[in-house]
């Protein structure tokens, strides 16, 4: 736009709103021509308006920071007890505690029935001579046995105590043995000796033993073991003893319970004996 044409329009401008004024506001009134051109000064400013409506709310404002830690909350009040849990495992065994006191004396008893005593202290020591004895026997027993299973039980007779051992030994080794144990191989020196060791080889099943009767010394002189002479007894069988193939020097018994010359270094069963006294 040029300079000329912006004040062709200020003037149009000026000019309407003259003709505006004019017709308008009597109070205003000019003297004049109403087509001259005058200018216009603004008029007093009016009263305030009245009050406008309230308006539309506004948009909600942006979200503020947050707050601080509030304070501690009051203590709840203690629950209810809960179920038992599962027993556990047994603890360790205590110490033992100290020994209580003595308890009050009890009521005495019902008066004892008068008796005699004297029978009864007699059979009281008889059987205490008896235990004595079987306590020594008892010592001897495990003293002379190797094992329960090597004998075949105890034989007595009034003086002796035989012991048949199933251990297999020579003639020389048994007797051994024997001492070992503070006896000897048997040596019977009567009938109720020879019969008590032929009892005892026929109920162990056997049917020959080692006994203490050699002439190791002086052949054809047969003497027990300790050396001791055979004065008065022998039981030798029928056609014994005879030294065959000169080499039969010990003596054996057999279930019979008579007596067969033999050699010394087979092995075999044996008897010992002991005295009853030294048991
Ligand atoms: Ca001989
Ligand atoms: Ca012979």
């Amino acid at each position: 736009m040029t300079k000329g044409q912006k004040n062709i329009r200020w003037f149009l401008v000026i000019y309407v709103v003259t003709l505006l004024t004019l017709h308008t506001t009597e109070g205003q009134h000019l003297t004049g021509d109403p087509c001259t051109v005058q200018i216009l000064v603004p008029g007093l400013k009016g009263e305030p308006g009245e009050k406008g409506l309230k308006g539309a709310p506004g948009r909600p404002g942006r979200v503020g920071p947050p707050g601080e830690m509030g304070q501690p909350g009051v203590k709840g009040q203690k629950g209810i007890m809960g179920h038992h849990g599962k027993v556990g495992p047994s603890g360790m065994k205590g110490i033992k505690g100290d020994m209580g006191e003595h308890g009050p004396r009890g009521p005495d008893g019902e008066p004892g029935v008068p008796c005699e005593c004297s029978p009864i202290r007699k059979m009281i020591g008889e059987m205490d001579i008896v235990v004595d004895q079987l306590s020594s026997e008892l010592k001897f027993i495990k003293n002379a046995l190797p094992s329960p299973a090597a004998i075949a039980g105890i034989k007595e007779t009034d003086s002796m105590v035989y012991l048949l051992v199933k251990e297999e030994k020579r003639y020389s080794d048994a007797d051994r043995y024997c001492q070992a144990r503070g006896g000897h191989l048997a040596m019977p020196k009567d009938d109720v000796a020879n019969t008590a060791l032929a009892s005892y080889i026929t109920e162990a099943g056997l049917s020959r033993v080692y006994i203490g009767v050699h002439d190791q010394d002086v052949e054809g002189v047969f003497t027990y073991v300790d050396r001791s002479p055979m004065s008065t007894f022998s039981k030798w069988r029928k056609g014994e003893p005879n030294n065959a193939y000169d080499d039969e020097d010990c003596a054996e018994m057999v279930a019979s319970g008579e007596w067969t010359d033999v050699a010394c270094h087979p092995t075999m069963y044996f008897i010992c004996e002991f005295d009853r006294d030294a048991v």
